[in-house]
């Protein structure tokens, strides 16, 4: 008689790279099932390594999403790059991630550059929703010598190629233990996502130059009463100019910031939220030890 067989558990770490704007935080969170990471269209969104679990009851990926790859011109750049690189220690799985649309000699660099490495490999393309069938085919051609484990195209934004992605990514697991909770999402602490939700607001609307200097510092969270949370947070600029911006003619765009992140943190929260935001200016907070530890970039 043989006895049952015991289920093996399987887990390990997935680092997403690849330059900025290709969609690393939109995978994570598709791929996570819940928005971990906030996304937008500028370059640069993301600033810290962000851990999004999914966990399929017998196995469990955790994904570092990280900020985009680029020349660093400040010490917040730098610290991003760093974080980046630094994601990529002791994980079992590298997710090179490249836009369909715009495959350029960064990502055939980073695609060399990461090949000697001995992990799993997989080379993601993404955004396919955007290009045709032989224009796909095309780069994935281009990219077959590279000597990646697979080439998976994907839409992030569709969902196109996700379940044949987490095929590959969950046969690739080594066998591990559950390393967090089923229900955990994120190792964010929740002021820091919300801190986040309210930078991602304040890109969607800013243009120009002006979201690159924007930090959030949240200075408290106060539960008031079972249903209601009151939220004080600080957005900084690097430029006296900036401010006037982001508050906008008689404080409609930071009104419009605000109910727009309050609708988001409520969701989070589950409760009820006053949110109260001011705007100050440091000069070069970007550059400055003191600002970016205040911010949370250390
Ligand atoms: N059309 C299309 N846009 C996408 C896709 N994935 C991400 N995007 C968009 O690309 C931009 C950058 O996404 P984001 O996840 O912040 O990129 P990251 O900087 O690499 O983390 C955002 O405007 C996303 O909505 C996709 O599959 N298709
Ligand atoms: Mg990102």
């Amino acid at each position: 008689m043989s006895s049952p067989e015991k289920a093996v558990f399987r887990s390990g770490f997935a680092a997403i790279i690849g330059r900025p704007n290709v969609g690393k935080s939109s995978l994570m969170n598709a791929m996570v099932g819940e928005k971990v990471a906030i996304v937008s269209d500028r370059p640069q969104t993301t600033r810290n390594r962000i851990m999004g679990v999914a966990d399929g009851g017998d196995w469990q990926l955790v994904f570092l999403d990280t900020p985009g790859l680029h020349k660093a011109r400040t010490r917040l750049g730098e610290y991003m790059v760093k974080a980046a690189r630094d994601a990529l220690d002791g994980i079992d799985i590298l997710l090179v991630l490249a836009d369909v649309t715009h495959i350029g000699e960064q990502d055939r660099e980073l695609v060399a550059e990461m090949a000697a490495r001995s992990v799993t490999k997989v080379l993601v393309l993404n955004k396919i929703d955007v290009v045709g069938e032989e224009r796909l085919l095309s780069v994935i051609q281009s990219f077959a010598q590279t000597g990646y484990d697979h080439i998976v195209p994907i839409s992030a934004l569709t969902g196109r190629g996700l379940d044949e992605l987490q095929r590959v990514l969950v046969a690739a697991l080594p066998q591990g233990p559950r390393y967090f909770p089923p229900d955990m999402v994120t190792d964010q602490p929740e002021r820091l996502v919300c801190a986040e939700i309210i930078r991602e607001k304040a890109l969607h609307r800013l243009r120009e130059e002006v979201p690159h200097g924007i930090g959030v510092e949240m200075l408290a969270m106060t539960r008031l009463s079972e249903n209601l949370m009151e939220i004080h947070a600080t957005i900084y600029c690097d430029r006296a100019s900036h401010k006037g911006i982001i508050i906008g003619k008689h404080g409609a765009m930071l009104g419009a910031i605000g109910t727009a992140a309050r609708a988001d943190i409520e969701n989070l929260l589950g409760m009820h939220v006053a949110l109260k935001l001011w705007v100050k200016v440091r000069e070069d907070w970007r550059n400055r030890q003191d600002d970016l530890r205040t911010l949370g970039y250390e």
